[in-house]
Parts: structure tokens; sequence; C-alpha cells
């Protein structure tokens, strides 16, 4: 019989980062409560919070605070809206490469809540009690966080050469 692994919503005992863009603070503000609501709601040991400028800046820092050690899981935050040249694209993707490597590379779970759209309104209704991507992004974190955990450890190296054998 094979195992099968979960993670949970249970925060207690856990620490986290949250990296938060300032870039349409009016959206980024309201991911930031719900996350570090949801956070305290579910028992969190700690939460340290990071600004940055915008979410091109969120990578190096998710990856830095992945890096020490001291989290169990790193929230990204962030709001990208389609302006009138294409400065959107590069940002939002950029945010989202570097987002996703920061977790790869260090096997510390990063989140990627960083909302990419086209219109302000479609940002504002992604931070209401209806859809709620603050809370969401934090519910991630924390159930990433215990999958982790109940996982195998990792045995660096390993996978590549069995792979190849
Ligand atoms: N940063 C955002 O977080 N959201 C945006 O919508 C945005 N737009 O549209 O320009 C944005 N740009 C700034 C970018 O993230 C960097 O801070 C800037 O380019 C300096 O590196």
């Amino acid at each position: 019989m094979g195992s099968e692994f979960h993670g949970n919503h249970d925060a207690s005992g856990l620490r986290f980062a949250i990296v938060v863009s300032r870039f349409n603070e009016e959206v980024t503000t309201k991911l930031l409560d719900e996350a570090q609501r949801t956070l305290a709601e579910r028992k969190a040991a700690d939460v340290d919070v990071a600004w940055v400028p915008g979410a091109f800046e969120i990578p190096p820092v998710a990856r830095r605070l992945a890096e020490t050690g001291r989290y169990d899981a790193i929230l990204c935050l962030g709001c990208v809206i389609k302006g009138e040249t294409a400065h959107f694209e590069y940002v939002a993707g950029e945010a989202a490469r570097g987002i996703a490597r920061a977790g790869y590379e260090t096997g510390v779970p990063v989140i990627f809540q960083v909302l990419a759209v086209y219109h302000a309104e479609q940002a504002a209704v992604r931070v209401t009690d209806k859809l709620n991507r603050g809370r969401e992004g934090a519910l991630a974190a924390i159930e990433m966080a215990r999958l982790v955990k109940r996982l195998p450890k990792a045995q660096r190296g390993r996978a590549r050469k069995s792979r190849s054998a």
C-alpha cells in the first residue's frame, strides 16, 4: 500500500513570512489584512512582513527569506493591473517566474498570490468576502507548510541519479 500525504489548515507552531508590494496599495493592503487575519485565526506562531515597491521586486526578497530557514512558508502578495503599455506583461511574468523559482530552488513553499488583472475593478472584486484572495493565499501557505512537513525527507542529488540509472 502506498502512502497518501495531505496538509491541513492548522497553523499552530508554524512561522510565515509575507512579501507584499506597495504598487496598487489599495488592493495589496486588503490582501495583507486578510492574509494576516487568516494566519492569526489559524494560530500561526509568527508572521513577519516585508514590503517591496512593486511585484517585480517580490522574487529576490521571497528567496532571501526562504533561504533563512526561519519560515515554514512564504506568501507573496501583489497586484499587477494592465496599463497602456507592455510593462504589465514583464512585471507579471517575472513575478510569476521568480516566485516559482524561489520555491523550487529552496524547497520552502512559496505561494503566488499576485493578482494579474486587466482592470482595477477585477482586482477590487478579488479582495471582497466573496472572492477573498488574501485568505486563499494564507490557507494555501498553511496547507503547503503542513504537507511539506509530512513528506519523506529529501536526499539531495538522489532523485536525479536514480532517474538516469
Ligand atoms: N508593479 C506592480 O506591482 N503592479 C503593477 O501594476 C505595475 N505596473 O503596472 O507598472 C508595477 N510596476 C512596477 C514594478 O513592479 C517595479 O516596481 C518597477 O518596474 C521597478 O523595478
